[in-house]
């Protein structure tokens, strides 16, 4: 698992130069939604639910198990019909992205099981005719983000181990699994042409039936586009361009391999500010896919720190649940977020709609990052200084106001210029157990 990660690293750095070049000013425009929302849902949902990432005595899957756990496409498929979420509600899914603080939604529609979590009239090897679910989640999805305001976006994998025209030579054989793991014997070397026939289908499907799309989040296209698959290169292009022409307003990340509005750094926050637009997709605990034996929950704080640390670097957070089979989040994800979300409530004005502060404001320990937008810096102190100082260095502008945001009095706090900048005093007595964002309002006089 370890050496394909590394080639996929490999392969999405060679395609590093995916972005989209700014032909015009429509691709920055593109962004303006995502800039302002900051913060995502991301959700991991399929088949892998069903064995919950455990098998045959080992528990630590998660999406990836058909692949981990060497479990043959014959046999893999039979959880199809073990899919029966009968306790998916759109709404409660929706209503709990709201109360995070979050903007948008990416949702699965097709991992790389192959298996569709929406009505696809390209395959029956999806929600609505393998599975005794017989709906479509993503219609009801749809309409709640609608009613909501919450964008809604699709996950799609380019890798496929159902698909008889996915490149079998990477389906990873194994001792166990001699015909890759589709599990079913080829009879043709697979046909990149219709896969991509196939692939542009769906989502023509995906950008004709659900409504707006923010986003569709393409995974792992490292094999189809590796050297020595040019065509596929236009082929792939090609989709681009048609998804332009279908939602002219929808983004693509860079896992596509080209026409990239923006990057996505995974499990993993870049060391400084960013140039391109990026958005840190991350797991709550530690699998993608639905675990039941994974209660490696990250800390609400955690999670708070993450989201100011992403923002002052001028990215996005996209931060992901795992539903069971059931259609159920599991409740330490809800807790959390839920906690994140109070205090976005009172926060959020420090984070939606900011730009990074800039690596050019130095500043001392006490203060790790800085949030901004015209006028105004938002220092986010998450460990109080013991003598009550913090210093903005690198500070010229004229001081109109300095208060913490979660004072609604907006009590101004004591400040002196020093030689690099202002001093700030603090209370003894903090105003957030987790970060205290203070508001600092100036002018260029
Ligand atoms: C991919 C998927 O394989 C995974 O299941 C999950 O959906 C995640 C969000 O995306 O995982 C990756 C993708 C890229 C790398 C590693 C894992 N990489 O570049 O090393």
């Amino acid at each position: 698992m370890k050496n394909i990660k590394l080639l996929l690293a490999i392969i999405l750095l060679m395609t590093a130069n995916t972005f989209s070049t700014a032909q015009n000013q429509t691709d920055n425009d593109r962004l303006d939604w995502f800039h302002e929302a900051k913060f995502g849902m991301f959700i991991h949902w399929g088949l892998y639910a069903v064995p919950a990432g455990e098998w045959n005595g080992k528990s630590n899957y998660g999406e990836w198990i058909q692949y981990g756990a060497n479990i043959p496409g014959k046999r893999y498929v039979k959880f199809a019909k073990e899919f029966n979420p009968v306790k998916f509600n759109a709404k409660e899914w929706v209503s709990l992205a709201k109360e995070a603080g979050m903007k948008y939604m990416v949702i699965t529609t097709k991992h790389h099981e192959g298996f569709c979590l929406y009505d696809s009239k390209l395959t029956d090897y999806d929600i609505v005719d393998a599975s005794p679910y017989g709906k479509d989640p993503m219609k009801e999805l749809a309409a709640e983000c609608q009613k909501q305001g919450i964008k809604l976006c699709f996950y799609y994998s380019v890798k496929d181990w159902h698909h008889e025209n996915y490149p079998l030579e990477y389906t990873y054989f194994s001792k166990a699994q001699p015909d890759g793991y589709v599990g079913f014997p080829k009879k043709n070397k697979p046909d990149y042409k219709k896969y991509f026939s196939y692939l542009e289908g769906q989502i023509k499907e995906l950008l004709h039936n659900y409504g707006p799309i923010g986003i569709i989040w393409f995974d792992w296209h490292g094999e189809a586009l590796s050297p020595g698959h040019d065509q596929n290169r236009a082929y792939a292009q090609a989709v681009v361009d048609s998804i332009h022409k279908w939602q002219p307003e929808c983004l693509i990340n860079n896992r596509f391999g080209v026409g990239a509005d923006y990057g996505t750094p995974e499990q993993e926050i870049p060391g400084g500010v960013q140039k391109q637009a990026f958005e840190v997709c991350m797991t709550l605990n530690d699998v993608w896919g639905y675990n039941k034996n994974d209660h490696n929950w990250k800390s609400t704080k955690q999670v708070i720190f993450n989201i100011c640390d992403i923002a002052s670097k001028g990215g996005n957070y996209l931060l992901n649940v795992g539903p069971t089979a059931e259609g159920v989040i599991p409740e330490p994800g809800q807790r959390i977020l839920k906690e994140v979300g109070k205090w976005m409530e009172v926060n959020g004005e420090a984070i939606y709609n900011t730009t990074s502060g800039g690596a050019s404001v130095r500043w001392n320990p006490d203060v790790e990052m800085i949030t901004a937008k015209p006028g105004t810096f938002y220092l986010h102190v998450f460990d109080y200084p013991e003598d009550g100082k913090v210093y903005l260095n690198d500070f010229r502008k004229k001081v109109e106001s300095i208060y913490f945001l979660a004072d609604r009095l907006k009590k101004p706090l004591k400040y002196k210029s020093h030689p690099q900048g202002v001093m700030i005093s603090l209370p003894k007595d903090q105003i957030d157990e987790i970060n205290n964002v203070i508001v600092v309002e100036f002018s260029n006089s």
